[in-house]
């Protein structure tokens, strides 16, 4: 679709547009979504060509800016987009790398480009999607500027001052027709971005501004250690045993690669891929030639230092407890599979990081043995534990909380049973699970009340979390299970909508913490899949005679109490619910759960390096670091995990 063959580069001006109209007639094949996942992606097809100029040499320096206005600005020090009148064209160069649908909008391919997937659509599709797109050029001691609106040139290339820079600044406003959700940009989704493309390209800086802001704000980003300062911040808040994690940058092959390995005390493991600086994130060759390595190399020196020992079996997981990796690799042309086309199938790859990755792993392990013996004692206790958890698993199914139909006794089950139409609520209380229960739909709606807190599996090995009551009744209600990639086979799921409700208070925002904690790192395709869904009781109940309102948040409290004022004179109720069991079923099941009326908050994931980070913050040991985060963050209920 992309590939432009040689021949239709004659296509005329007219077929240049028809090309942006196809864009805007199906913007979602083109960049993914129109929500906010979509909107944030055009960032990236202006920022990916700053980081084009700055692999090729040529560009330091990227300033992503949200202006006052909304529009989002990108500055570079590239070279600035060529100018001159393109040969075959006719048209400035410039116009045809901003109207025509090219991957990247270069000419020449001697860069790592993409094809297919999300990225490398080209900048050309984001002033498709933008209402106002302005380019500004400093180029051969020149300052050049042109216009577009919906992808039509507004105002021609002119030559508007000199300059002894060079570079490219463009401004765009995305149009709300396109992004009908919101065209709003959020610092805290590009910040993330922008310090992940800073880590992998330790070449460039980014700065990132918002000046929406009255006092604004601003990050810069600069890593001269790359990848490996990727995993130190990753584990800032886990304790590593290693004092720098284990390097391996090479050069030498047609797969450059950088990959950075450390081992922590944490029972998860976040190993992070990268292709041509896309994150994979369903893996693929690269990820395995990085897992064959790894259990190669310590499966022999554990075997030859006699650590593995006896008749104990030691799966793949168990070499990789408590390991943060990021992989970048780059390849030329990559193939993307999967789903979400996020998965390498290159195969070549494979045995090239294989390989370049043992022959290092060795090295290390021989040159640093105290290092060795803690990751493999490590390694030995993890795979015991998973023994223990077989165990324990067998003990669910014999244990008394299971009725005679095989599902916990204290689920309240829907009567349907077509998956894609069955709910179940997971109801922080008896009380609350009370009311729920006499409230919901019992044809689609299943309610299971969990009491108390559930484990905190951020400090738990795999046999203590299935001991554990609350997370046993889960995974029998929901129909999934945890631990071995077999065993979690998220297509027996019950429910396709697994919803969390929990009090509007610190103890409802900690359990949903540990929910979403449990769910990320034992049932992370549940979140794939969207399955996941907090609901959103009321905050207040303004009550005048008959009639009910309620309000989420103040300010629509305040302008109900208002109207309620200016309109009669009766007397006007207000209540703030503490608990959801303060509701009886029927205002429960009106305001929360009938899907005509509430709203429930799906919850996505953004970047899954930022949400490793989040969890580790939330759940860990370090009580510092979480303190400061949620103080910064008061709001950190709001889920942009
Ligand atoms: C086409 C060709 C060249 C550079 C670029 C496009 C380019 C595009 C963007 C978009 C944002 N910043 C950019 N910087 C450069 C090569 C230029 C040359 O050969 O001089």
């Amino acid at each position: 679709m992309l590939n432009q063959k040689p021949s239709e580069y004659k296509a005329s001006n007219i077929q240049v547009l028809e090309g942006l109209e196809a864009v805007r007639k199906r913007p979602s094949m083109y960049i993914g979504d129109t929500g906010q996942r979509g909107l944030h992606h055009l960032i990236n097809e202006v920022v990916d060509n700053s980081i084009d100029e700055a692999l090729a040499g040529y560009c330091d320096y990227v300033t992503v800016t949200i202006n006052e206005n909304g529009s989002l600005r990108v500055e570079d020090n590239g070279r600035g987009i060529p100018v001159d009148i393109h040969e075959k064209e006719g048209i400035p160069a410039v116009e045809l790398v901003l109207t025509k649908l090219h991957a990247g909008g270069k000419f020449d391919k001697d860069s790592y480009k993409v094809s297919g997937g999300l990225h490398g659509v080209g900048v050309s599709c984001v002033n498709a999607l933008s209402t106002i797109f302005d380019v500004e050029i400093h180029r051969d001691d020149h300052i050049y500027t042109m216009g577009f609106e919906r992808g039509h040139t507004t105002r021609q290339l002119e030559t508007v001052g000199d300059t002894s820079k060079t570079g490219t600044i463009i401004t765009f406003t995305p149009d709300p027709e396109i992004f009908t959700q919101s065209v709003e940009f959020k610092f805290d989704i590009i910040v993330n971005r922008m310090r992940e493309l800073a880590f992998l390209n330790p070449e460039i800086t980014i700065e990132v501004i918002d000046l929406r802001e009255e006092e604004p704000l601003k990050e810069v980003f600069h890593y001269d250690g790359g990848v490996k300062d990727f995993v130190k911040f990753l584990d800032e808040n886990r304790e590593p045993f290693m004092s720098e994690p284990i390097f391996i940058h090479s050069e030498t092959t047609e797969v450059p690669m950088a990959i950075a390995i450390q081992y922590n005390r944490s029972y998860s493991e976040n190993v992070h891929s990268y292709v041509n600086n896309i994150n994979t994130h369903e893996g693929g060759t690269h990820v395995s030639g990085f897992r064959r390595a790894l259990t190669r190399a310590l499966k022999n020196y554990g075997e030859k230092n006699n650590i593995i020992k006896g008749k104990i079996t030691i799966s793949g997981e168990d070499f990789r407890e408590g390991l943060t990796a990021v992989i970048s690799i780059k390849v030329a042309e990559p193939q993307f599979e999967g789903q979400t086309k996020t998965k390498l199938g290159n195969s070549e790859v494979q045995s090239l990081v294989e390989i370049t990755l043992y022959e290092k792993l060795n090295e290390y392990l021989e040159q640093n043995p105290k290092i060795a013996r803690s990751i493999l004692d490590k390694v030995v206790l993890s795979a015991e534990a998973r023994e223990a958890a077989r165990k324990a698993r067998q003990l669910v199914q014999r244990k008394g909380a299971l009725t005679a139909g095989g599902l916990p006794g204290k689920l309240a089950d829907c009567s349907i049973n077509d998956p894609e139409h069955c709910e179940i609520y997971l109801v922080e209380g008896d009380s609350a699970g009370g009311s729920a229960k006499s409230g919901r739909n019992r044809s689609f709606q299943a309610i299971l009340p969990l009491r108390g807190k559930i484990l905190n599996v951020e400090k738990a090995r795999i046999n203590k979390i299935l001991e554990n009551n609350e997370i046993r009744t889960m995974i029998t209600a929901l129909g999934v299970g945890i631990g071995h990639e077999e065993e979690s086979d998220v297509s027996k799921v019950r429910y396709h909508k697994i919803i969390i409700m929990t009090d509007a208070d610190v103890d409802g925002s900690h359990i949903r913490t540990l929910l979403l904690t449990f769910f990320y790192r034992y049932m992370p395709q549940l979140i794939e899949n969207g399955y996941i869904y907090i609901a959103t009781p009321p905050l207040y109940k303004i009550t005048q005679g008959n009639n009910i309102e309620y309000a989420w948040d103040d300010e629509t409290r305040d302008s109900i109490l208002k109207r309620m004022k200016k309109n009669t004179t009766r007397k006007i109720e207000l209540s703030r619910y503490k608990g959801l069991g303060e509701m009886n079923p029927d205002q429960l099941w009106e305001t929360t759960m009938d899907p005509e009326t509430r709203t429930l908050q799906q919850v996505t994931i953004e970047s899954a390096t930022a949400t490793d980070k989040l969890f580790s913050v939330l759940m860990g040991d370090a009580v510092e670091p979480r303190r400061e985060f949620i103080e910064r963050n008061a709001k950190y209920a709001k889920l942009d995990i």
